[in-house]
């Protein structure tokens, strides 16, 4: 019915715990650290934070930034795993890193890139790589459709 909620797979709005790590930096190859992170989509950006250990401040400002936008299911959501990863109460939590997807590209990762399943890698334009991984197949495909979906609707201003 009109007043049923949005889907909280919306293409540019998605968070959820992935395993991360750069593997070129700004064109230069750096050393693989897998972590596992906070991942959110929004927008274009591609937004990371510490999974483990630091809180979840950070994070449950963007589930109720969300929230504040309308999108109280995805916010309902996102508070849910934010709780169930770390509990509640740290204030160290960050943004790691943000990618801009916009002229980015992305695709499964090769068997040199990486010995693990369920492997996506991300370029971006500034030519930072990075590979982002979960075990669950179909966690990562939902991740996989996001990204193109947003990379194929975000062009250049
Ligand atoms: O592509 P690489 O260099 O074989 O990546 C592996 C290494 O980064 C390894 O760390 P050390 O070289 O510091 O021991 C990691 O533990 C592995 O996870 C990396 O490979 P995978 O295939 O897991 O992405």
């Amino acid at each position: 019915g009109p007043s049923s909620p949005k889907s909280p797979t919306s293409p540019s709005e998605k968070c959820g715990i992935l395993n991360v790590t750069k593997i070129t930096e700004h064109g230069k190859k750096v050393r693989k650290n897998w972590t596992s992170s906070w991942t959110v989509l929004q927008g274009s950006s591609l937004i990371f934070a510490k999974g483990q250990g630091g809180g979840t401040s950070w994070v449950s400002g963007v589930c109720y930034s969300l929230k504040a936008r309308g999108r109280d299911q995805l916010g309902e959501w996102c508070l849910l795993f934010a709780k169930k990863a770390s509990g509640f109460g740290g204030n160290q939590s960050k943004p790691e890193f943000t990618v801009d997807l916009r002229g980015g590209s992305i695709e499964w990762a090769s068997k040199d890139k990486s010995s693990k399943k369920h492997v996506i890698e991300v370029k971006t334009h500034q030519s930072t790589e990075l590979l982002i991984q979960s075990e669950n197949d179909g966690v990562i495909n939902d991740w996989y459709r996001a990204l193109m979906d947003t990379i194929s609707t975000h062009a250049w201003e």
